[in-house]
């Protein structure tokens, strides 16, 4: 299989941690998304991640690829079988998403509009998503290890990668401090190896 990613996605980023977690044998095709590239000629979004299967079907969005590796490749598995935890875990996932989709809406608002044009509802509004995702992970996660169970699932890589995009190319929408729970699980998490070998080029 082949895994077009781009180096500073966390979007692939939390893909890639589950195929090494899961040492699935795996091509990567890196992409530069700001040149002109491929992409589209196999996912009509142009975005990554995308997988590239072996009998050439295409899987799009982190979050399917995630549940189709899981089910493919469940040892170990990131998204419990319960249905009740399975629900809990996409759900916290979600919102670990949704913080970096507002994340990215800011940050794509000053990439493409001058600082006079950037309208500052908007920044407002990403900004709001930003803090009451972080909010309600924090106050979940509390004292745990874990943002769900008793072992590291899918929420807690999908927030970990997000906050290491953020920590080294935006930071200043996490405020360590204000989050600290969510601060101890990066760092916990950044220990792996899977981690290591996927960390995000520095800024
Ligand atoms: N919901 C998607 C989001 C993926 C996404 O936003 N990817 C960004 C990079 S982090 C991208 O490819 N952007 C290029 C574009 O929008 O043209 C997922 O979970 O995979």
């Amino acid at each position: 299989m082949k895994l077009h990613i781009s180096p500073t996605s966390s979007f692939s980023r939390k893909v890639r941690v589950l195929l090494i977690e899961k040492q699935v044998p795996h091509e990567v095709e890196v992409l530069n998304l700001w040149e002109p590239n491929e992409l589209q000629k196999v996912n009509p979004i142009g975005k990554v991640p995308t997988l590239v299967l072996d009998d050439g079907r295409v899987l799009i969005s982190s979050a399917v690829i995630a549940d189709y590796l899981d089910e493919r490749y469940p040892d170990p598995r990131f998204i419990p079988a319960d249905p009740e935890r399975r629900l809990e875990v996409r759900q916290l996932e979600a919102i670990a998403d949704g913080v970096m989709d507002a994340v990215a809406a800011s940050l794509y608002e000053g990439r493409f509009h001058d600082e006079a044009s950037r309208s500052r509802a908007w920044l407002e509004r990403q900004r709001g998503k930003v803090d009451a995702g972080l909010t309600a992970l924090e106050k979940r996660l509390g004292n745990r290890p874990w943002l769900c169970g008793e072992s590291v699932t899918l929420a807690d890589i999908a927030i970990a990668c997000h906050l290491g995009f953020v920590t080294t190319r935006a930071p200043q929408f996490f405020d360590a401090a204000r989050f600290p729970g969510l601060a101890r699980l990066v760092r916990d998490l950044e220990a792996r190896p899977s981690f290591k070998a996927t960390a995000p080029p520095p800024a």
